[in-house]
């Protein structure tokens, strides 16, 4: 065992921007702990413990070896009582007893199946749950009346569940990108979400689209959904996509539109024959049937390094963002533009380097914010 007086605490700046978190984690069973937690309490509509718990996790990533000793978490941010007990447990015990518990509890499996079904979120997911639905078979026994959505995603719930590899994510790119190039031949398709942050797969697959004329942007997002859905399913096989579709509207005059947000599922029916054998893991050649989650995302090229920002995530880095944004610079950041509260202005930036240079922070690439 360490002595206490010979162990060196780790430092980490407070907020999850100021940080560079990969991939590698040291921390995996104490941040998966905390996790389960965090996810637990958004399924019981209380972001901000949600909030504290993931905050906390972040900063257990952005350490450069294992905890092994309490004493090491001195002075380090975002570590509240809570958390910090949940950690104790787990280096004394090897279990928490409150992570155990949870895990356990019919009312988190419940939740888990039931917001695991595309369409439906916790307020939904708690009312069939005081009505005695528990599981996917009580559901469909139920007589529930369930919208276009969460039919699609109830019927294709197992593929769904299923995570999405970095083959399919470019197979999927492949066809979208032909989609795009046949709708409007200039456009730009990006992916983001996890897959720009280097991860190997994926709850879903993200897309930003931009044309370099601004404008020309607008009305791409039906013409795309159309081609979609009136050719894709003819011309190509095995993948049933259900597309997120948000369409980011023009900014106009130092005033933001509402955004559009369609919800549809589409059915396509992709082949992987275009996709490099070489690279093709073995899922993807046995060629089977399945639906993946897309986000596609229309940002005109004015908004384009604010949407690529805000859409590549991760969840939590963009909060965070946000909140150094709000807190330590007087700014308001979203996925469509910076404003600058005391002077009253927003501020343009072409570039995602050129953003965090606005914050006031230094540049952190896509694969080093995996906070
Ligand atoms: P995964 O899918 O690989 O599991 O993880 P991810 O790619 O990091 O998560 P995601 O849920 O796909 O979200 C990617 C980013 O998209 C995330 O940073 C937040 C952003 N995002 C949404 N929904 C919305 C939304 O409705 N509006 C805006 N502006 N951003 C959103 O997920
Ligand atoms: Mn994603
Ligand atoms: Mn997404």
């Amino acid at each position: 065992a360490v002595n206490d007086s010979e162990v060196t605490p780790f430092t980490v700046p407070s907020y999850a921007c100021q940080r560079r978190s990969t991939l590698e984690n040291h921390n995996a069973v104490l941040t998966d702990a905390l996790s389960l937690l965090a996810e637990n309490a958004e399924l019981s509509d209380e972001d901000g413990r949600g909030v504290a718990f993931r905050r906390a996790a972040a900063v257990l990533k952005a350490l450069p070896s294992a905890v092994t000793n309490m004493s090491q978490l001195t002075g380090l941010p975002c570590l509240g009582g809570h958390s910090l007990r949940v950690i104790k447990d787990i280096l004394e015990n090897g279990t928490s007893s409150e992570v155990e518990s949870t895990k356990e509890s019919e009312r988190f499996k419940a939740l888990k199946v039931l917001t695991g079904i595309f369409g439906v979120g916790s307020k939904t997911a708690d009312r069939w749950i005081r009505e005695g639905i528990h599981n996917l078979q009580q559901l469909r026994d139920s007589g529930q009346t369930l919208n276009r959505a969460q039919q699609a995603g109830l019927e294709h719930y197992d593929d769904i569940k299923q995570p999405v590899s970095l083959a399919e994510a470019e197979a999927i790119r492949g066809i979208v990108g032909r989609a795009v190039a046949s709708v409007s031949p200039e456009a730009q398709i990006v992916l983001t979400g996890g897959f720009r942050r280097g991860k190997l797969t994926g709850h879903d697959v993200d897309f930003l689209i931009t044309h370099p004329e601004e404008g020309s942007e607008v009305g791409l997002m039906p013409k795309l959904v159309s081609w979609l859905e009136s050719r894709v399913s003819c011309h190509l096989q095995n993948v049933l996509l259900i597309c997120d579709v948000i369409f980011l509207c023009a900014f106009q005059q130092e005033r933001i539109k509402r955004c559009e947000i369609k919800l549809l599922a589409l059915r396509c029916r992709i082949t992987y024959s275009e996709q490099d054998e070489t690279t093709a893991s073995p899922s993807t050649t046995e060629r089977r049937w399945r639906a993946v989650r897309v986000d596609l995302v229309v940002s005109p090229i004015s908004q384009f390094a604010f949407a690529l920002l805000g859409w590549t995530g991760s969840k939590l880095f963009e909060r965070e963002l946000r909140r150094w944004a709000g807190h330590e610079k007087g700014m308001s950041l979203s996925s469509h533009a910076l404003y600058d509260n005391k002077q009253g202005r927003y501020i343009r930036a072409s570039s995602e380097e050129e953003i965090f240079a606005h914050l006031g922070l230094e540049f952190i690439p896509p694969n080093e914010r995996n906070a």
